[in-house]
């Protein structure tokens, strides 16, 4: 049992496709408590008969563009459980217009949006949570490839992404302070609530399909037991890292795949 008793906040559950079900439940399996956060009553209806078929402690409002609504979610987890071991951010947005056509279009108020949801949150939430924070505990977040190389219509998430990404390291030197480690892991393209409605997104599940090492995409449960790695103590010398978990895309200098 990697994590047995450890307490665990997830942030970004949705549905039973959500990269964060995954990590959930590679985390229960590993014998760790759940607690999840929703943002609005239509994920709400969603969240709690997850939360109870993982056997979560409790459920709680979170709009994390909100100080006020994370500073309660803190005060709730205080009375709930004093303290916790270990922080899951799967959280990001962006208008659909900003993940299409010119990267240039990107609006003022597009591009802040992006980047408070799904960069900044981060922050806000590892200060937060940090007095509840115990020693040694774990911090993971999610990112993607588009924040490393231009992504067709990735655009506005990229940059958001390529801010997450420093922020981990910022973070894990604060953080390392007290043994706390922070890491993301950068997952190939998984077909969640987020991803669907992607303009071309199937095209780029087969592209990954045809021409990654693994000849495959990876599934929540791939990034699920990435997740409880770095949460364990097996990566206790590990912060402040970028962990692809792509089935290998990342590698390639090249799609011609010779021979094939
Ligand atoms: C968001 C969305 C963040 C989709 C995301 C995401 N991170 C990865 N994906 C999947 C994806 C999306 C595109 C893509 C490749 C992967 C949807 C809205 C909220 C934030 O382009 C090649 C566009």
């Amino acid at each position: 049992m990697l994590l047995k008793d450890k307490k665990a906040v997830i942030f970004g559950l949705a549905n039973n496709r959500s990269i964060a079900y995954g990590i959930s439940k590679a985390l229960k399996g590993a014998g760790a408590e759940l607690a999840f956060s929703w943002a609005g009553e239509a994920i709400r209806k969603r969240v709690e008969p997850l939360a109870e078929e993982l056997g979560g402690a409790f459920t709680f409002p979170c709009d994390v563009t909100s100080d006020e609504q994370i500073a309660a979610a803190v005060d709730l987890t205080r009375k709930n459980w004093g303290d916790i071991d270990i922080l899951v951010h799967a959280v990001a947005f962006a208008n659909r217009e900003d993940l299409q056509g010119r990267f240039m279009d990107t609006s003022r108020a597009g591009y802040a949006l992006a980047l408070d949801i799904s960069a900044f949150s981060l922050i806000a939430l590892c200060k937060a949570f940090e007095p509840l924070m115990n020693d040694n505990g774990a911090v993971v977040t999610m990112t993607y490839y588009g924040a490393d190389k231009w992504v067709h219509n990735y655009n506005v998430m990229g940059v958001a992404k390529a801010a997450l990404q420093a922020n981990v390291r910022y973070l894990a030197y604060d953080l390392g302070a007290r043994g706390v480690r922070i890491n993301a892991i950068s997952a190939g393209p998984i077909k969640t609530l987020a991803s669907s409605g992607v303009s071309g997104f199937g095209d780029i599940l087969h592209h990954i399909d045809k021409h990654s090492p693994l000849k495959r995409n990876v599934t929540i449960d791939d990034v699920g037991g990435t997740a409880l790695y770095l949460c364990s103590d097996l990566a206790r010398g590990v912060t402040g890292e970028v962990l692809f978990v792509d089935s290998g895309y990342n590698i390639s200098g090249t799609q011609l795949a010779l021979d094939e």
